[in-house]
């Protein structure tokens, strides 16, 4: 049945589906030469000329490392159930390997003991792209023995940590600290070379495994995971077919099929050439560790044209991203399809940006922004009354904060960040979410 997206419920969702909002330490918490915190690659690339669109980098960021409870008090406010955040893991293993960093354990179970008391559930994720630049010194990502390291730090976050949260991811978007920083070079480390991006996404997902190992033997309550960045790829015309084939391919299925099948997607394989990665005799078992969830981060759609056409009347966020709630639902719906196995989803990042002014009345006025998150929950709605086992959504992002390579240029916030004071002010949006859940 027709749903009029304004009239959108809270009860037209499963009582215990999950709402939240969603950060990640690096593009909140400021404070990098605190606590004991060791330098990641995102302090070194930022510091490189060029890297980062207007010069800046994530030294002060939102303050969100002094400002802790205040930010716990404004979760609270927006009626959600629910906050998604990153573990630095150069806050707790200031080099990379080695014993603990105490200080940095005790900040996020602070973090985690304060959600709690506000009845939060703390969703935690271990990797969201701050390598500690010691690993990244032999090599980063490209150097196997990076995953090892990984699964020793997961260990030590979970053996900790893991008894008080409600579920922990292993990686944010192995895409991203793959193929957009060791290939295109955009993020961190910034690097130019296909073959080294290949071998970084397959010691990612060796890590990702290792860690599901480790967090496993513990017997934690908590559900394990992994977020992928997931789209669906479309065109105009049958000549662009194969192009879409090998677009899901790059995007999705060398990250899926891994993980869901123990393979990777042999079409890929083939297209990649003599750059495909060095795979080990054992290490598709290790990355096929069974999944309590996938978290899916979605944001645009893929539009494949060789003629350069685009998609007729689309309209796009401040990232140029296409808006397409359409296209959440065909890639849940694609996935119940096409893995047997699927564990439950969870939609761990959606959202918009767009450039946000606080008014002259004081408040924030983003009706686009809105609309967003009201049409993609409608598409999320829609993938579960076609059967589709989705279990949450957090929207991208409580706060504005450092875009990566965009800096603080680009607004995803629900709360908008005045940089010079700090001061946090809800947007329309926000109200809205908070209305909604109320
Ligand atoms: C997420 O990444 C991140 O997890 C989060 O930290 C970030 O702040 C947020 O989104 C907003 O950017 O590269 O032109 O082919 C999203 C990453 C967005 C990956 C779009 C792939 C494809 C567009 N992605 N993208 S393009």
């Amino acid at each position: 049945p027709e749903v009029k997206i304004s009239d959108l419920l809270r009860t037209d969702f499963p009582a215990n589906f999950t709402f939240g909002v969603a950060t990640s330490a690096f593009q909140i918490e400021g404070a990098t030469q605190e606590g004991g915190r060791g330098p990641s690659i995102w302090d070194t690339f930022c510091r490189e000329p060029g890297r980062i669109r207007d010069g800046s980098n994530g030294d002060i960021a939102c303050d969100h490392y002094h400002r802790l409870d205040e930010d716990l008090d404004l979760i609270a406010r927006l009626n959600v159930s629910a906050y998604r955040f990153s573990v630095a893991w150069p806050r707790i293993q200031p080099t990379g390997s080695g014993a603990a960093n105490e200080e940095g354990l005790a900040f996020y179970e602070r973090l985690i003991d304060g959600l709690i008391a506000r009845g939060l559930e703390p969703h935690l994720t271990l990797y969201h792209w701050d390598l500690p630049q010691a690993l990244q010194d032999l090599g980063g990502w490209t150097h196997r023995d990076t995953a090892y390291r990984f699964a020793e730090y997961a260990r030590i976050v979970a053996e900790r940590l893991g008894p008080k949260v409600k579920s922990i991811a292993t990686l944010n978007e192995p895409w991203c600290s793959s193929i957009l920083s060791y290939q295109i070079g955009e993020h961190a480390p910034g690097w130019n070379s296909r073959p080294a991006a290949l071998a970084a996404a397959h010691h990612l997902m060796l890590g990702h495994g290792l860690a599901m190992q480790q967090m496993r033997a513990l017997n934690l309550k908590a559900e394990l995971g992994l977020v992928l960045n997931l789209d669906s790829a479309y065109s105009d015309t049958p000549d662009d077919l194969p192009g879409v084939q090998l677009a899901d391919g790059k995007f999705n299925r060398w990250f899926l099929d891994p993980v869901l099948r123990g393979q990777y997607p042999h079409d890929i394989w083939v297209h990649y050439g003599n750059d495909v990665p060095d795979v080990h005799a054992g290490d598709l078992d290790i990355m096929q560790a069974p999944l309590d969830f996938l978290g899916v981060n979605y944001y645009s759609r893929t539009f494949v044209s060789a003629a350069g056409r685009k998609p007729p009347g689309a309209t796009y966020t401040d990232m140029g991203w296409e808006i397409y709630p359409q296209g959440l639902t065909d890639l849940l719906v694609r996935l119940h399809h096409s893995y047997s196995d699927l564990p439950p989803l969870l939609i761990t990042e959606n959202g918009a940006a767009y450039p946000d002014e606080l008014g002259t009345d004081g408040q924030i006025h983003d009706p686009a922004r809105v609309e967003y998150i009201q049409q993609h929950l409608n598409a999320v709605r829609e993938a579960i009354t076609a059967g589709v086992d989705v279990r949450g959504y957090f929207a991208w992002s409580l706060m504005d904060n450092f875009e990566w390579a965009y800096g603080y240029g680009k607004r995803f916030g629900l709360v908008y960040v005045d940089y010079q004071t700090q001061a946090r002010t809800l947007k329309d949006s926000a109200k809205w979410y908070q209305g909604f859940l109320g």
